[in-house]
């Protein structure tokens, strides 16, 4: 955390945005390649992928803000291996058809999300099948890789090899004792045949300086300390492809018909095929940050950093890690049929609603459970009545008929150390003062969060000022002030200044988050494309001595509320007032 003062009503800290820290090796200018997981596509997309999505989106969105980039955000889908070539099977259709489907369905959620991808990339691409075979060549050109017959279990929902001690025993659904993964519950099958094998094992070491050397490349800290402990077991080769006459669906090994390359290989290699590799990739690596789900976490930050130093190349600088989303506290799983399709979602709460929802409830370091009431609770409170209504309230014709951006009175709310006189305070009080300082630090504190892979305390901290805005606003009760009076006047329009100008700031800080909803806010305040930065973004600038473009601007046109409340569905009233069981 960047340390701020933590009480500092008179002279709130007017300190430059900080530049977010630089960690890697990507030449002047900060660049950015983050991504998402590439997605399987045995099934449609879920609440859990979008929330990874907007995950990246909004920290693409955000540094965006910050600063001229440049920066990327890639996502795709993943569609070679075992677990696809089976689910196409299943469905009576070719594999290609099956990918080409779902990819599809992925790239219209993420379009209708609105996230801001700038590479979407599928692994049966030819440009990712080229990049996978240099990749596979430069392994092999390094000696990394040998032939050896592998023996032992593999889950293929999860495409991995597990060891004896991560399989349990438990009863299938007929009663059977089956063999299952400890980690994900997934069966697991035996499984003896002739592989390419990764020297995995040669990299225990260098991984261990690599992380003991870059504390916060794996974030939250909690994960970064799995990661550890993963590194002082033993750490044996990796299988790197499977037989092809048991998986024809995938790349092959390069020179030998007889191979498939591993699909976790293949879907790895996707960060670099969109970095350009094996031409172009040198501007873009090794500035990749990659957000993963837990499940995941083994893959992006072992078996990935010691593929990648393998062939010569820097691991990521950095792995944003988070939890899982679960439904009414259970599992998503398509055999509970609780699988929450998010454009239903976005049917129900809107675009932004249930963005806002994913990213404020989503806690990285924890499970966080969804359920349609908790949507809707938080929505209307947060959005629709809090940051609507407080619009609402300071543009409303009746107490702002000449709908313009009002001028602000330094005699009425004075800058000074003895605030606490009113006389010399005018008609400023000190909660009002104590509302300028919060703002102030406002987007210091929400840039820091979001470097810290923190959104949601960063909404928190925007909600507790909007919350404080309200209070300044019912304080002041600006409706029972009378324009007739130049004195009450002066206080009036002062007091809608300084509304407009924390609803200025919590819409420019709200657009990694709620892009169209910030746009209307930011639009309704006439405020340009070209002043929604967060670069030179200042809060009160006539309190603190400068000239405000804004005063006297006219307001842009009233579209309506700026987030209409959520309905609570029929059946949920009724079970409200049991009518229902
Ligand atoms: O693992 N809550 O793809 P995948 C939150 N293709 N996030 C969830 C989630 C949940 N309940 N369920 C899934 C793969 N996710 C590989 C990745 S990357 C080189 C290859 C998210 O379709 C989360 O990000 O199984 C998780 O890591 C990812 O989806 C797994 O997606």
């Amino acid at each position: 955390m960047l340390s701020l003062p933590a009480r500092c009503l008179l002279r709130p800290p007017r300190q430059p945005l900080p530049a977010p820290p630089r960690r890697g090796s990507s030449g002047p200018g900060r660049r950015w390649l983050l991504s998402t997981p590439i997605f399987y596509v045995n099934g449609p997309p879920h609440i859990g992928h979008l929330y990874s999505a907007l995950l990246a989106d909004a920290l693409h969105r955000h540094r965006g803000l910050l600063g001229p980039g440049p920066g990327r955000l890639a996502t795709g889908t993943d569609e070679h291996g075992l677990k696809i070539q089976q689910a196409a099977a299943a469905a009576g259709t070719a594999p290609s058809e099956l990918c080409a489907h779902v990819s599809g369905l992925f790239r219209d959620l993420f379009s209708r999300a609105a996230v801001s991808f700038t590479d979407f990339i599928r692994t049966t691409e030819p440009r990712h099948r080229r990049a996978v075979q240099c990749f596979w060549a430069a392994l092999q050109g390094r000696g990394l890789l040998y032939k050896d017959f592998y023996e032992g279990w593999y889950c293929t929902p999860d495409e991995c090899f597990l060891t004896q001690a991560q399989i349990t025993e438990r009863p299938d659904a007929q009663g059977r004792p089956c063999k299952v993964s400890l980690d994900s519950g997934h069966q697991v099958h035996w499984t003896k045949e002739e592989n390419y094998m990764f020297k995995l094992s040669e990299f225990q070491e260098p991984l261990r300086k690599w992380l003991q050397g870059n504390r916060h490349v794996i974030s939250p800290e909690p994960f970064y300390q799995v990661v550890l402990r993963w590194l002082e077991e033993d750490l044996p080769d990796l299988s790197v492809s499977r037989e092809r006459n048991r998986l024809q669906w995938g790349i092959p090994v390069p020179g030998d018909s007889t191979q498939t390359i591993y699909v976790w290989v293949d879907a790895l290699v996707n960060y670099l095929t969109v970095a350009g590799y094996p031409d172009a990739h040198h501007t873009w690596w090794p500035a990749a940050h990659h957000v993963v789900g837990k499940d995941i976490l083994k893959f992006h930050a072992i078996y990935w950093p010691a593929l990648l130093m393998a062939v010569g190349l820097d691991p990521p600088e950095q792995i944003y890690v988070h939890s899982h989303w679960t439904v009414r506290g259970q599992k998503m799983s398509k055999s509970l049929g609780n699988v929450v399709d998010p454009v239903a979602c976005f049917k129900q709460y809107t675009v932004d609603g249930f963005r806002y929802f994913l990213l404020r409830q989503g806690v990285p370091e924890r499970d966080c459970d969804y359920y349609e009431e908790k949507v809707i609770k938080l929505v209307n409170s947060e959005l629709a009545d809090a940051l609507g209504g407080l619009l609402n309230r300071c543009t409303a014709p009746s107490i702002n008929p000449s709908g313009i951006y009002p001028h602000f009175s330094e005699s009425c709310f004075r800058k000074g150390s003895d605030h606490m006189d009113v006389e010399a305070s005018g008609r400023a009080l000190a909660e009002d003062y104590e509302l300028i300082a919060s703002v102030d630090r406002l987007p210091l504190q929400v840039t820091d969060y979001f470097e810290h892979f923190q959104i949601y305390k960063a909404l928190e901290s925007v909600v507790t000022c909007v919350r404080q805005t309200n209070g300044f606003f019912q304080r002041h009760a600006p409706w029972k002030l009378c324009r007739d009076n130049p004195a009450e006047k002066c206080w009036l329009d002062t007091v809608l200044h300084v509304t407009l100008e924390c609803l200025r700031i919590y819409g420019i800080l709200l657009q990694p988050v709620i892009p169209a909803t910030a746009e209307k806010l930011l639009s309704r305040l006439s405020i340009k494309p070209e002043e929604r930065a967060f670069t030179g973004l200042t809060f009160l600038p006539r309190y603190h001595g400068k000239p405000c473009p804004f005063e006297g601007r006219k307001l842009g046109p009233d579209m309506g509320a700026l987030f209409p409340r959520l309905e609570t569905p029929r059946r949920h009233q009724m079970e409200i007032k049991g009518l229902r069981p």
